[in-house]
C-alpha cells in the first residue's frame, strides 16, 4: 500500500518494515522535549512523577471519558496499567469529530469514488502515538519507584519492559537495573519437574541465558512479531512486544527508538506446554544497530546469542565485525524480499567465520515453521552454553548511565546491607536484635486481655487479681525498658531519620535484600502449607499447625521492625515524662507518620501477637493528623475472606498498591495505607484520604481448630468490619463450606456493628467466576446466599442475646441484586507465563467505581477524621478483648453524639415545659379575674369557659408535642455531628416527647380544673360580699344626704362617730351567712379509699378498721411486715428493709412538700389536692416495685402521708373559711368606707386618697404575685446560660460537676451523704447552686428590678390607654378599663377593687396624675421590700420552683445501678435502658462479702465480666452469674471500663475512707487493691 499522501504534518510515513527509524526524520521532530510537550509530561521530565502521585484518586480513576488528546494518553496508559490491564498499551485518541465533519463536505464535491481515496489519503497520524514512545516517556519521566511499579505491572502483564532506556535528546541510554529489581518470578525448569520443586527468584538478579534480537538496516520480517509467535505457546498466541499490527503500533516511532526491551520465557514444569526447558531471557533492540552500536555492543558482550535482522547487507555490514560478540551470532534473513543479496550473505558470513548453522533463512515456509524453526536454533544456541549476564560491568564499560548508581541510591544500599548482612538465621536475629516485639510483646497482649476477660481470676478478688495482672504489666514493660535498642534497629531508626528520598530507598533496599533472605525459605515452607491444606486430612493437622509456625519464624519484614520501633516506643512512654530514653523515643511516630502518608502500609494488628500497640497506633496516627490537618476526613475499606483467595491481589488491582502477594499463608494481622484523594475529586467524595486494610485471610473452623485461631479471626473480622465505610467479601466460589465459614464470622461482626450504631456496607466478591453469563447463571447462588445469611443472622443473633434479629437485611442494608460482584480467574493461561487476564482487570475495575459510587453516595455525617477513625480502632479493639462485644463497647464519639442529642433534648423538653407554665399562668390569671371582666365575656358563664380552656390547654400541648417531634426529625436530618450514630436512640427521644406531653397535660389539666373550681366557690361568696357591700353603700349614701340637709358643719369626730354608731347597727342588723366549714379528713379518706380500690380485698377490710385522724403522728417506719412476705427470711432482708425504708422517706417528704405549697397559695381545699398526691405516691410505688415491698407497706405509708396532709387542709380551710368570713371582709374595708363618708360629707377632692388606694390595695399585691409566678422560669433560663451552665445540660454532666466538687471537699460525710441519700443530695446541691449563682452580685434582684420596672411602665402605659378610652362612667370605667388591659397579668383583688370605687366621685384627670404618681411611689417601695427579704423565702415562695424544674432535668429517670447505685444517665424520660458512665466499687453501695463481712470493691463495669455471682432479692437470694445479669435486670445496659481508669474516681475514695466506710456501713474495711492506693487526688480532677 502506498502511504505517501498523507497529511503533512505527521511527518513522513510510517512505510511497511522499509521505513525504520530515524534516517527520515528531521532533528527537531525528533526533539525529545517537544515530543514530552504533547504527550503533557514535560513538567514531570525535571520533576519526576513519583508513585505515590500516580496512585492518588481523582476523577478519572472511576470516569471512561476517552483521551481527546494525545496528553490524555500517559495517564490512561498508567491507570489502566496499575490496574494490570492486558490493553493498557492500545490507549489512542477517540477519532476527532470536527474532521468527519470536514470530510463530508468535501466529499459532496467529489465523485462518489473519490472517497475511497479519502479513505486512505485522510489517515490522520496526528493523533496517534506510538505505544512505545508513551512507554519510554513515562519511563523517562517517573522516579525510580514509579519506574518500578511499572516494570512490575508491566510483567504481569507479560508486556516487554525496558532493559535500556534511551534518551533522544542526549543520546545517552540507560540500564534499567533498578527499575527491574522487583520483579520476583516463580517458574519450575524442566530439572525440578520430576521433584514439583520450583525456583522463585528476582528476576534480574538471576544469571539467565540471554538472547537478543536485533535488526541491521531495513527488514522485511517483523522481528517482534516473530519474537511474540516465539515466546507465546501454542494454544495461546500473547503480544509480549509491541508490533506494527498492534494498535497504533505502526504509528511512526520518535523516541523509542534504541530501546531494549527485555522480556522473559519461564516454563511451568511441563514438558507438553514448555517451549525451552529452562528459563530465558530476550531482548529486542528498536533500531537499526548501525544507529544505536552502543546498545549493539551492549547486548553483544551479554548476550548467549544475537540474532541479526535483516534484508540485505550491503554498505553496512561492517557492524558485524564487532569483536566484541561474547556468545554467537545469528543472522536472520527472508529470502523473499526483493532486496535479499546472497551474495552479500555469502561474503559476510565468510568474513566473520559465521557456521552455515548460524544462518536462518526464511523461505517458502509460513510463519510457523519458521518460528519452529528459529526456536529450535535458539534452544542449541543456549544449550550448555556458559551463561554470564554481568550487565552493570558492561554497561560501565561502554558508558552506558545505570540507574540504580544514583548516590542516594547507593549510600543507602550500604546501611541496608550493614544490617542484613549480618542475619544468618531470621529466628535468632528477631530474637537477639528485636526482643521487644517477641515473646514479652506477646505476653502483654495475654495480659492486656486476660485483664478484660478475666479466665484465671477462679475465687480471687477481682480487684486484687485485676491490680495483680497491671503489676505484671509494668513488669514486662520495665523488662523491655531494660534492653539498649540493638545495632541493627539503631541503624534502621538512624536510616529512617534521613531525607525521604534516602529513607524510601533505603526501605526498598531493606525489602528487596530481607525478601532474598528469606524468600527461599518462605516460599517453599507456604507451598508446603498450601498443599496440606488442601488436603484436609485429619494428620496434617500438626504438620499445618508446625508449617504454620515455621512461617511465622522464618518471616522477617519491614514490619518487624517497625512492631519493634511500636514496642521501643510504647516501653519508653510508660517511663515518666523526664525520663530520657522516653525524650529519645519522642520523635519516632513522627517517622512512622511519614512513611504513612508516603503509601507505606503500616501495621494495625500484629498478626503473631494478635494485639494492637494501641498507643503506638494513636500517637503515630496522631502525628499524621497533625501533618495533613485540616484534610483529615477518612474513608476506609476493607477486604475479608479465606486465606489465599485474592484479597491482597484483589485490593492491588483496584488500588495500584503493594501489599504482599504471595500463595500461601501470606498476610498476617492487618496492615493499612493510606491512599490521597485528589484536591478536585474531593468535593465529590467529600473525603482526603482513602484507607486501604488489608487483612489475614480467616481460616476454616478445621484450620483454626489447630492453632486455636478461631478468636484471633474474631477479633479481627470484628475490628475491621467496625472501622470500615466498605468492608468487602472476598469469597473463592469453588469452596461453598469454607465460604459459609467465614460468613459466620462475618455476621457476627457486622451484627454486633449493627448494635453499636456503625453501619459499614457490605460488598461480595465471587473470585474464578468465569463466564460472561455469570451474573445471570449465579441468580441461584445468590438466594442460596442470602438464605445462608439469614440462618446465620438468626444464630449470630441468639448467641449475642439479640433475638430481635431475623434476617441479614435487619442488620444491614445489603441487596443481592447489586451487593455481589463476580471475578474471573486472575491468569489468563497458564503461570509462569500467563498474563493477567484482561477480564478479571476489568471486572474489578468495574467494582472500584462501584466501591466509589458507594463513598459518593454516603452521608456527610459518615465520614471520620483520623482522630475519629482513631477513636472507633481503640473502642473497637478494646470491646474485642472482652468475650461479651456488644455490653463491652463503648466509644466516647457514640457518647459524644449521645451527649449532644440529650443536651438538645433537655433545651426541647425546658421550652416545652416553660411555654405551657406560662400558657397556664396567664390562663389562671384570666380565670381569676373572670368575675371583673364578665362584660367582655358576655354571656358565657364558667362552665363554658373552662371547657374553652381546656381545649386550648389541648392545642397548646399539640403544638409543643409536635415542636419537639419536628426538633428530633431535623436533628437527625442534619449532616454534622455522627447523629447516625445515635439512630437507634430515636424511638426512646420520641416516646419521651409523647410521655412528656401526657405529664404536662395531666398537671395543666389538674391545675385548671382545681383554679376554676375554686374561683365558682369563691364566686358564691363573692356574691354573698358584694350584698353587703351594696348594703353598707346605700347606708353612707343615705348618711350623708341626711347631715348634708342639717347644713351643720360637723367636726371629723362627730362624724366618726355617726359612722361607727350606723356601721356598728347596720352588722348587727345583717345575717352574716358564710361558708360551710368542712371536714376534711373524711374528704381525703373518701379519696384514698376511692384510690384503693383495685388493690386487694384483705386492704378494703383493713382499712375499714382504721382511725384515719390518728394516722400519720408518729415518724413513718418501716419494720419487716414492709416487705413481701417471701422475702423476710432473705440474708439482705434487713437492707432491703432499709431500701424501702429510704424511699418511704423521699416520697413523704416530696408529698409534704407539696402539701406545703398547696397550703401557702391560702386557698380553699379541694380535692384535686389529694388526687394529685396520692398519684405521686403510686407513681413513686410503682417505679420502686424491684425494693419488693408489701402491700400492707403500701396502706400504711399511704395512710401516714394522706393523714398528714389531711390535717394541714383541714387547718388551710378553715383558715380560708376565716379569711372569707364575708363580716370579716366587710369590716377589713371599715376604714375606707369611714374615709369615704367623711370625704363625701366634706366634699373634699379624693384622687390622691383614692389613687392611692388602689395602687396600694389592687395593684401592689397583684404585681408581687405577678412576679413571683414570672421569675421561676426566668431563674431557670438563668441557671441554664453563662458560666457553669452545662452542668445542667446533660445528667453525665451534671454527675461530673458534683463529682468534681465532692472529690474537690473531699469530705467523708458528703461522700456518705450523695452514696446513701442521692436524691435529697442532689436536691440540695442544685439548691445550693441556685443560691450561689443569685445571690452572686445580687442577680435575684437584678431580675426582680427588671421585672419591676418593666412591669410598672407597662401600668402607666396602661393608665395612659384607659383614661384616653374611657369616655363616661367616670373613676370606676377608668378603673376598670385599666384592670382591662391588666387583666392577663394581674390578679386584681376583687374585695378591694370594689372597695376602692365605692363612692369615688374624683375627676379623671387629677386622678390619673395621681395614679401615676402612686405607681411611681409603689414601685420604690417594692423594690426597697425585695432589697430586704431572704433569698431562699423568695424562692420559695416562686411559683415555678426552679430547684424543682433543675431536678427534674438532672434527675433523669432516677433509677440507680442495681450493684452500686450509681444513678442513670439516660436521657429523656422513656428510655428503654439504663446507663451509668462510672459504675463504682459495690462496697459503697453497702455490699459486703457474706461470711468476712469485708467491704466488696468489685465495680459492676468488671463483674458483668467475670465468671462472679451475685444474688439478691430479684434473684430469690439464688446465686445468679454476673455474666447474665441481663436475666434479672432487664433494663441495665452496663458496659465495661474501657479506659481502665474510669472508676479511679470511687477506687480512690473507697481507699481513702476505707476505715470510715467500714465503720458507717457496719462492716470489716475492705482489701485494698495496691494499685488503688497509688491513684492521686490531682489525677482525678
Ligand atoms: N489461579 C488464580 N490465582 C489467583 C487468583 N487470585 C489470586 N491468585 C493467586 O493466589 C495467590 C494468593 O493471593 P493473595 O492475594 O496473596 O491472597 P490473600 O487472600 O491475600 O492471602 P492471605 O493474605 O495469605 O490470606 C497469589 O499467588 C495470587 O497470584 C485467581 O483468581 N486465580
Ligand atoms: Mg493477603
Ligand atoms: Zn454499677
Ligand atoms: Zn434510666
Amino acid at each position: 500500500m502506498d502511504y505517501s499522501g498523507q497529511k503533512s504534518n505527521a511527518g513522513p510515513s510510517c512505510n511497511k518494515r522499509t521505513t525504520k527509524g530515524q534516517q527520515r526524520v528531521s532533528p527537531e521532530e525528533n526533539n525529545l522535549e517537544s515530543f514530552l510537550c504533547e504527550l503533557g509530561l514535560k513538567p514531570y521530565y525535571h520533576d519526576k512523577l513519583s508513585l505515590s502521585k500516580i496512585l492518588q484518586i481523582d476523577k478519572r480513576t472511576v470516569t471512561d471519558d476517552p483521551a481527546h488528546s494525545p496528553s490524555d494518553l500517559p495517564w490512561l496508559f498508567l491507570k489502566k496499567l496499575m490496574m494490570v490491564n492486558v490493553t493498557a498499551r492500545s490507549v489512542k485518541c477517540a477519532p476527532s469529530t470536527d474532521l468527519s465533519a470536514n470530510d463530508c463536505e468535501d466529499s459532496s464535491n467529489l465523485d462518489e469514488y473519490s472517497d475511497l481515496d479519502h479513505l486512505v489519503l485522510n489517515q490522520d497520524f496526528r493523533q496517534k502515538v506510538n505505544p512505545l514512545d508513551i512507554i519510554t516517556a513515562l519511563f523517562l519521566c517517573s522516579d525510580g519507584f514509579l519506574q518500578q511499579e511499572m516494570a512490575l505491572k508491566m510483567s504481569m502483564c507479560q508486556f516487554s519492559v525496558p532493559l535500556l532506556l534511551p534518551n533522544c535528546d542526549s543520546e545517552q541510554s540507560t540500564l534499567m537495573l533498578w527499575a527491574l529489581r522487583d520483579i520476583v518470578k516463580k517458574y519450575r525448569p524442566h530439572s525440578l519437574s520430576e521433584s514439583k520443586g520450583f525456583m522463585e527468584e528476582r528476576i534480574i538478579e538471576t544469571n539467565l541465558p540471554l538472547v537478543s534480537f536485533v535488526r541491521l538496516g531495513d527488514c522485511s520480517i517483523s522481528k517482534s512479531q516473530v519474537l511474540n509467535k516465539l515466546l507465546s505457546n501454542p494454544q495461546q498466541y500473547h503480544d509480549t512486544f509491541v508490533h506494527h499490527d498492534m494498535d497504533c503500533g505502526h504509528v511512526r516511532r520518535k523516541i523509542s527508538n534504541g530501546l531494549v526491551e527485555l522480556s522473559w520465557y519461564l516454563p511451568c514444569g511441563n514438558k507438553n506446554i514448555d517451549i525451552f526447558p529452562g528459563p530465558v531471557s530476550v531482548a529486542n533492540l528498536r533500531g537499526d544497530i548501525v544507529t544505536y552500536d552502543t546498545q549493539y555492543s551492549f547486548l553483544c558482550q551479554t548476550s548467549t546469542a544475537v540474532f541479526v535482522f535483516f534484508d540485505t547487507l550491503d554498505s553496512n555490514h561492517s557492524i558485524l565485525m564487532n569483536p566484541n560478540v561474547q556468545g554467537q551470532l545469528y543472522f536472520v534473513a527472508n529470502a523473499n524480499s526483493k532486496s535479499f543479496n546472497m551474495h552479500s550473505l555469502k561474503e559476510t558470513a565468510k568474513q566473520i567465520k559465521l557456521k552455515p548453522n548460524n544462518i536462518i533463512l526464511k523461505a517458502k515456509e509460513n510463519d510457523a515453521e519458521f518460528v519452529q524453526k528459529l526456536r529450535s536454533v535458539m534452544k542449541n544456541a543456549i544449550r550448555n552454553m556458559p551463561v554470564n549476564f554481568q550487565p552493570k560491568e558492561v554497561a560501565h564499560e561502554l558508558g552506558i548511565l545505570v540507574d540504580e548508581d544514583l548516590e542516594e541510591c547507593q549510600k543507602v544500599k550500604e546501611n541496608a546491607d550493614a544490617i542484613t548482612t549480618k542475619i544468618k538465621d531470621t529466628l535468632k536475629f528477631k530474637e537477639t536484635q528485636l526482643p521487644l516485639h517477641g515473646k514479652i510483646w506477646k505476653d502483654l497482649a495475654k495480659l492486656e486481655k486476660e485483664e478484660c476477660r478475666l479466665r484465671n481470676a477462679g475465687n480471687q478478688n477481682i480487684e486484687l487479681y485485676k491490680s495483680k495482672l497491671q503489676e505484671d504489666k509494668t513488669e514486662l514493660r520495665k523488662k523491655q525498658n531494660s534492653y539498649e535498642m540493638s545495632e541493627a534497629m539503631n541503624c534502621f531508626i538512624t536510616a529512617l531519620s534521613s531525607s525521604s528520598l534516602e529513607r524510601d530507598y533505603f526501605l526498598k533496599w531493606m525489602r528487596i535484600n530481607l525478601d532474598n533472605l528469606t524468600r527461599e525459605k518462605l516460599s517453599s515452607l507456604r507451598e508446603e502449607y498450601k498443599e496440606k491444606c488442601c488436603q484436609e486430612s485429619s494428620e496434617n493437622k500438626e504438620e499445618i499447625a508446625l508449617l504454620d509456625r515455621q512461617i511465622s519464624n522464618s518471616a522477617l519484614g519491614i514490619e518487624h521492625f517497625l512492631r519493634e520501633m511500636g514496642q521501643f516506643y510504647e516501653a519508653a512512654i510508660s517511663l515518666s515524662e523526664k525520663s530520657q530514653s522516653r525524650q529519645q523515643m519522642q520523635h519516632l511516630p513522627r517517622l512512622c507518620a511519614e512513611l504513612l502518608l508516603d503509601g507505606f502500609p503500616l501495621d494495625l494488628v500484629d498478626g503473631d501477637a494478635s494485639n494492637i500497640p494501641l498507643r503506638w497506633v494513636h500517637d503515630v496516627l496522631m502525628e499524621l493528623n497533625t501533618l495533613v490537618q485540616p484534610k483529615n476526613k477518612v474513608m476506609v475499606v476493607t477486604v475479608l475472606g479465606v486465606q489465599s483467595t485474592g484479597k491482597s491481589t484483589l485490593l492491588n488491582t483496584m488500588f495500584g498498591v503493594q501489599f504482599a502477594v504471595s500463595s500461601g499463608r501470606c498476610t498476617r494481622g492487618a496492615f493499612m495505607q493510606f491512599i490521597k484523594i485528589t484536591d478536585s475529586f474531593k468535593e465529590e467524595l467529600n473525603c482526603d484520604y482513602l484507607v486501604i486494610i488489608d487483612t489475614e485471610g480467616l481460616k476454616s473452623p478445621e484450620l483454626a481448630q489447630i492453632d486455636d485461631s478461631h478468636e484471633h479471626d474474631n477479633e479481627l473480622a470484628t475490628l475491621v468490619v467496625g472501622l470500615s465505610d466498605v468492608t468487602i467479601i472476598n469469597i473463592a466460589m469453588e469452596n461453598s463450606t469454607e465460604m459459609k465459614d467465614i460468613l459466620q464470622i462475618v455476621v457476627h461482626a457486622f451484627l454486633r456493628m449493627k448494635e453499636v450504631g456503625k453501619r459499614p456496607k457490605c460488598l461480595f466478591v465471587h473470585q474464578n467466576v468465569a463466564d460472561v453469563s455469570a451474573y445471570d447463571k449465579n441468580m441461584k447462588d445468590r438466594k442460596l446466599l442470602l438464605e445462608q445469611l439469614n440462618e446465620m443472622t438468626e444464630a449470630a443473633a441468639k448467641m449475642e442475646d439479640k433475638d430481635e434479629y431475623k434476617k441479614f437485611t435487619d442488620v444491614l442494608e445489603y441487596d443481592s441484586e447489586t451487593g455481589n460482584w463476580y471475578v474471573p480467574g486472575l491468569w489468563h493461561g497458564n503461570p509462569p507465563m500467563a498474563p493477567v487476564n484482561a477480564g478479571y482487570s476489568e471486572a474489578v475495575y468495574d467494582f472500584k467505581k462501584n466501591v466509589m459510587g458507594v463513598f459518593k453516595n454516603y452521608k456527610m455525617t459518615q465520614r471520620n477524621s483520623i482522630p475519629e477513625f482513631l477513636e472507633w480502632t481503640r473502642s473497637l479493639w478494646n470491646a474485642v478483648k472482652y468475650e461479651n462485644f456488644i455490653f463491652s463497647f463503648r466509644n466516647s464519639l457514640v457518647a459524644d453524639a449521645y451527649m449532644k442529642l440529650c443536651a438538645e433534648y433537655q433545651k426541647w423538653e425546658w421550652s416545652f415545659r416553660k411555654n405551657m407554665y406560662n400558657w397556664l399562668t396567664t390562663a389562671e390569671t384570666t380565670v381569676s379575674n373572670f368575675e371583673i371582666m364578665k362584660p367582655k365575656f358576655e354571656n358565657s358563664d364558667m362552665q363554658d369557659y373552662f371547657n374553652k380552656m381546656k381545649e386550648e390547654a389541648c392545642l397548646q400541648l399539640d403544638r409543643g408535642e409536635k415542636t419537639i417531634l419536628d426538633h428530633l426529625a431535623s436533628y437527625f436530618e442534619q449532616t454534622e455531628g455522627h447523629v447516625y450514630l445515635v439512630e437507634r436512640y430515636r424511638e426512646d427521644f420520641k416516646k419521651s416527647a409523647n410521655c412528656l406531653r401526657r405529664e404536662l397535660q395531666n398537671s395543666v389539666q389538674n391545675e385548671l380544673k382545681s383554679v376554676f373550681e375554686i374561683r365558682i366557690g369563691m364566686n358564691e361568696l363573692d356574691k354573698i360580699k358584694k350584698t353587703y357591700r351594696e348594703v353598707m353603700e346605700q347606708n353612707v349614701l343615705h348618711l350623708v344626704e341626711q347631715f348634708r340637709k342639717d347644713k351643720s358643719s360637723k367636726s371629723d369626730k362627730d362624724l366618726e362617730d355617726i359612722f361607727e354608731g350606723m356601721w356598728q347597727q347596720k352588722l348587727a342588723e345583717l345575717s352574716f351567712e358564710g361558708l360551710q366549714k368542712k371536714d376534711i379528713f373524711s374528704l381525703v379518706f373518701g379519696e384514698l379509699r376511692d384510690n384503693l380500690k383495685q388493690k386487694e380485698g384483705f386492704l378494703q377490710q383493713k382499712i375499714i378498721k382504721v382511725k384515719f385522724e390518728q394516722c400519720g403522728q408518729v415518724p413513718f417506719v418501716v419494720t419487716q411486715e414492709g416487705l413481701l412476705q417471701k422475702f423476710r427470711t432473705y440474708f439482705c432482708a434487713d437492707e432491703a428493709t432499709s431500701n424501702i425504708q429510704e424511699m418511704a422517706e423521699n416520697v413523704i417528704k416530696t408529698c409534704s412538700r407539696l402539701v406545703m405549697e398547696k397550703v401557702s397559695r391560702k386557698y380553699d381545699y379541694h380535692d384535686t389536692y389529694i388526687q394529685e398526691i396520692l398519684n405521686i405516691i403510686d407513681d413513686k410505688l410503682k417505679s420502686n416495685k424491684n425494693l419488693k415491698f408489701s402491700h400492707n407497706f403500701e396502706l400504711e405509708l399511704k395512710l401516714h402521708i394522706c393523714a398528714n396532709a389531711a390535717r394541714k387542709f383541714q387547718e388551710m380551710h378553715e383558715l380560708y373559711i376565716k379569711e372569707n368570713d364575708p363580716r370579716r371582709c366587710l369590716e377589713q374595708f371599715k376604714h375606707e368606707y369611714c374615709t369615704g363618708f367623711k370625704d363625701l360629707f366634706n366634699d373634699r377632692d379624693q384622687c390622691q386618697r383614692k389613687a392611692e388606694e388602689f395602687t396600694r390595695l389592687c395593684l401592689s399585691p397583684a404585681v408581687e404575685a405577678y412576679i413571683s409566678s414570672s421569675l421561676g422560669t426566668e431563674i431557670v433560663d438563668v441557671m441554664l446560660q453563662g458560666q457553669n451552665s452545662l452542668q445542667f445540660s446533660t445528667q453525665t454532666s451534671f454527675q461530673r460537676s458534683v463529682l468534681k466538687q465532692l472529690i474537690t471537699e473531699n469530705n467523708f460525710k458528703n461522700f456518705v451523704k450523695y452514696l446513701c441519700s442521692y436524691e435529697q443530695y442532689v436536691k440540695e446541691w442544685i439548691q445550693g447552686q441556685i443560691t450561689e449563682k443569685l445571690s452572686k452580685e445580687n442577680k435575684m434582684l437584678e431580675l426582680e428590678e427588671h421585672h419591676l420596672k418593666l412591669f410598672t411602665k407597662e401600668i402607666i402605659q396602661a393608665i395612659t390607654k384607659a383614661q384616653k378610652d374611657t369616655s363616661e362612667n367616670g373613676i370606676k370605667g377608668l378603673i376598670n378599663n385599666i384592670c382591662m388591659q391588666l387583666r392577663q397579668k394581674l390578679i386584681i383583688p376583687k374585695d378591694a377593687l370594689e372597695t376602692v370605687t365605692v363612692f369615688n366621685r374624683a375627676n379623671t384627670e387629677p386622678f390619673v396624675h395621681c395614679l401615676k404618681i402612686s405607681v411611681k411611689e409603689m414601685e420604690e417601695s417594692l423594690k426597697a421590700k425585695f432589697k430586704e427579704e431572704d433569698i431562699q423565702i423568695k424562692l420559695w415562695k416562686l411559683k415555678v420552683k426552679p430547684q424543682d424544674e433543675l431536678f427534674k432535668r438532672v434527675f433523669g429517670c432516677g433509677k440507680q445501678c442495681p450493684f452500686c447505685k450509681a444513678p442513670c444517665e439516660a436521657g429523656g424520660q422513656s428510655h428503654t435502658h439504663h446507663h451509668a458512665s462510672i459504675h463504682r466499687p459495690q462496697g459503697l453501695g453497702r455490699y459486703k462479702w457474706e461470711d468476712s463481712r469485708k467491704l466488696v470493691t468489685d465495680i459492676c463495669s468488671t463483674s458483668v465480666n467475670s465468671e462472679s455471682q451475685f444474688r439478691c432479692l430479684e434473684t430469690n437470694n439464688k446465686y445468679h452469674p454476673f455474666k447474665k445479669y441481663t436475666d434479672i435486670f432487664p433494663n441495665w445496659t452496663i458496659t465495661a471500663d474501657p479506659s481502665m481508669q474510669a472508676a479511679d474516681y470511687w477506687k480512690y475514695v473507697m481507699a481513702k475512707f476505707n476505715d470510715q466506710f467500714a465503720k458507717e456501713y457496719n462492716a470489716k474495711p475492705a482489701d485494698i487493691p495496691l494499685a488503688w492506693d497509688k491513684i492521686t487526688k490531682e489525677s482525678l480532677l
